[in-house]
Parts: structure tokens; sequence; C-alpha cells
């Protein structure tokens, strides 16, 4: 046990010599004949006053020292303190304005405002998986940005990809620190910071970890919204838009189209005879030949245009910025692809054909019920010609 510190006791231990300086020297000078000098005029006490003052120098200094020592590090704790207060402040900023946050883009601008000061240094990057392929978030922007993104793929890949996925801490690889975003036990990104940025330090670490576990929340829920969304918004048997968010985007479309001056069409069509097929082979099998329609729709088609499912077997096709006679081909083609569709269905092979109407948008023509009523009536006409074929709308077929 230490009842003393190391001063005191040092102290302690030169008034003990000097006590034995002063009690033993009789013994120390006994054939020193000046002992009795050293008796009456109590020299002896000066070898044991030098010892106490150069003791109580050493003392005070020491006492000097552990004052200094403990202001210091009280100074350091105190500014520590304020760093983490500091640090947790900019984290609870980041995690306001990412909860705030509805989609990709707002989180792109978040990490834009603060990732800089969460990672201390401008050239943090954030690369987020989504359905398979990855995306970058943020990071500064480079004259060959394509291959820098390409890069920081790959290492992304790696790192999730290696046995530290299950583990949040950070971890280096190819010159970054690289810390892996996840929520609920799914890997969703990884936070890079290279290592020409560092020291990174505990604390660092620990900020750049907390910096990633809530943009990995953020990202998470992002991303099922959107998925949520999607799905509410989409047929689940032809991967079509359904019929009410397919009328809102050809709304949004056609004025879009009148503000830039851009031609759009419209194509309609009902597959042929379809009841029968319903009739004969049953529903699973109608709902069967759907699927296979949806799936050669997403193939013929581009993906900016809009597929609908209007009704049971009737579909809409939006084109934005093509003309009729472009709309006309697409029609065509579809025509031919549906036409050449081969569903195997138990035993047998079905074949399938559809009527298709086409129109497009008049001059700064935005009336979307305008323009699906012209597409259905060339649909009607396509069914009266014998089915299997495409018919243009009257009113804009002579133009
Ligand atoms: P037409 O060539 O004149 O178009 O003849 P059609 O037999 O295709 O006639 P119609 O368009 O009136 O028939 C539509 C049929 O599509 C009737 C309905 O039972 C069927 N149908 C609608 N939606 C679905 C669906 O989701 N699944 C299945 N299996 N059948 C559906
Ligand atoms: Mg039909
Ligand atoms: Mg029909």
């Amino acid at each position: 046990m230490n009842f003393f510190r190391p001063q005191d006791r040092l102290l302690i231990a030169g008034l003990a010599v000097a006590l034995i300086v002063v009690f033993a020297r009789q013994e120390m000078i006994l054939i020193d004949r000046a002992r009795d000098v050293e008796r009456t005029s109590g020299l002896g006490l000066l070898p044991a006053l030098l010892i106490l003052v150069v003791v109580f120098l050493f003392h005070q200094q020491g006492k000097r020292q552990e004052a200094r020592a403990r202001a210091a590090a009280a100074e350091a704790g105190a500014s520590a303190a304020e760093l983490r207060a500091v640090e947790m402040e900019r984290l609870v900023t980041f995690g306001q304005a990412l909860g705030r946050s509805l989609d990709i883009d707002a989180i792109r601008d978040v990490l834009l405002a603060h990732l800089p000061k969460l990672a201390g240094t401008e050239d943090a990057w954030v690369m987020v998986r989504t359905e398979r392929q990855w995306q970058a978030l943020a990071g500064a922007a480079h004259e060959n940005r394509a291959a820098v993104e390409r890069s920081r793929e790959h290492l992304a890949d790696r790192v999730l990809n290696s046995e530290i996925r299950a583990v949040t801490d950070p971890v280096s690889m190819e010159g970054h620190l690289c810390v892996p975003m996840t929520a609920g036990g799914l890997a969703v990104g990884v936070l890079g910071v290279p290592d020409a940025a560092g020291p990174f330090t505990e604390s660092r670490r620990r900020a750049l970890a907390a910096t990633a576990t809530l943009l990995g929340i953020s990202l998470r829920n992002v991303l099922l919204f959107q998925e949520l969304r999607e799905h509410s918004l989409r047929d689940g048997l032809t991967g079509c838009f359904n019929r009410a968010h397919g009328l809102e985007v050809i709304d949004i479309e056609l004025r879009r189209a009148r503000r830039s001056q851009a031609p759009v069409s419209l194509i309609m069509f009902d597959l042929d005879h379809f009841k029968a097929i319903n009739d004969r082979h049953g529903h699973l099998c109608g709902d069967a030949v759907l699927k296979a329609v949806g799936a050669r729709m997403h193939e013929v088609l581009r993906a900016s245009d809009l597929k609908c499912r209007y009704g049971g077997e009737e579909f809409l096709v939006l084109l934005p910025e093509t003309p009729l006679e472009g709309a006309k081909r697409v029609a065509d083609t579809l025509r031919r692809e549906l036409s050449e569709l081969s569903i195997h269905w138990k035993a047998e092979t079905l074949a399938l054909t559809a009527s298709l109407g086409v129109t497009t948008a008049l001059t700064s023509e935005i009336d979307s019920q305008a323009i699906i009523a012209r597409a259905d009536a060339a649909l009607y006409r396509a069914k009266e010609y014998g089915r299997n074929c495409v018919q243009v709308a009257a009113e804009v077929a002579v133009a």
C-alpha cells in the first residue's frame, strides 16, 4: 500500500538521513578529535541541514511537477470532451438530415453537405449497392471519374465479400480505410477514406463507423421504400405499371412533351381471342400468357418507354420523343414479336397475336383521355380488320 506520494517519501527519507547524520555522527567521527568542537559548536547540524534543504527543494519541485501534470491532464480532458461534443453534434445533425431524406438523391445532397466534416477530408467516398448494381453517392470529382468509380466499386465489392462482411468495423484495404455500411445484417455499401487523409485515431475510426451506421440505416430505409413504391405502382403479373400509375405518368409525359416541343406517341393493344385461351386451358394458363407478354414487352421496348397494363389483356405503351412514323414501326415490331411468342403450357405450345392502335399527341395536346380514346378507336379498327395488325388513328393518319 502506498500511503505517501514519491516526493513525500523522499522528504521522509531525507529527514531520516538528516537525523542519522545528527545523532550517528558521534560514532562516525569517534576517532576524530574535533568531536568535542563539533558537539559544542553544533557543526554536525550543517550537513544535516544541507540534506534537508536539498530534499525540501526536491519535494517542492515534485509537487510543482505534479500540479502541472494535473493541470495539463484537466485541460486535455476538457478539450477531449469538447471534441467529443462537437463530434456528437455533427453526427446528430447528420442523422436528422438523413431522417428527412426520402430518396437516394436527397441522401446524396446530405452527404455533400456533411461528409467532409464527418470524415475529416474532402476525399471520402461512398458506394452503395442497389439491386446488385453499384452507385457512387459521394466522392470528390475526378478527371477520370468513370475509372475511379470502377476501382472503388471493385474495392467495395471486395470489402463486402470478404469475411469481415458481417462486421461494421473499418478495415484497411488497397490504400483506403473502408467502413462497411450495414443495416439489419444486410450490407448496403461502403464508406471509404484514402489512407492519405489519415491518421485514423481510435476516436476518428469510431466517428467513421457511426457515420457509416447512420448512412446504412437511411439507405436501407430509402431502398425499401423505393422497392415498396415500385411494387405498389406495378402489376405483379406483367411488371408493367398499373392503370392508375400509368395514367399519371402519361399526364406527366404529355406536359413534359409540350414544354420541350418533343413528339410523343401512344400505342394501345389488346390480345386476340384471349378469352378462348382462358376457356380452353384455364385461367392459370391465361396468366402465364400475360406474364410472357409482359416479359417480351420489356425485351422489345426501351426502358424509357412507359408500359402500362390498362385492363385485363389491354396495354398502353407511351413512347416519349417518338413521332408517329417511329411509333408505327415500334407497333409493327411489337406485333411481330408477340406473334412469334411460343408459350409452352403442359404438353402444348400456344400461339398468340395482338391488335394494335397507334396515335401521336397533336401540337401542345395534353389531354391524355383524348389521346387514349384515339388509340382505342384505332385498336378497335385493327380488330375489325381481322386482328393481328396495326392501325393508325384517323385524326393523325392524314397529318
Ligand atoms: P378479342 O380478340 O376481341 O380481344 O377477343 P378476346 O377473347 O380477347 O376478348 P376480350 O378482350 O373481351 O377478353 C378479355 C378476356 O381476358 C376476358 C377475361 O376473362 C380475360 N382476362 C382479363 N384479365 C385477366 C387476367 O388477369 N388473367 C386471365 N387469365 N385472364 C384475364
Ligand atoms: Mg382481347
Ligand atoms: Mg380486351
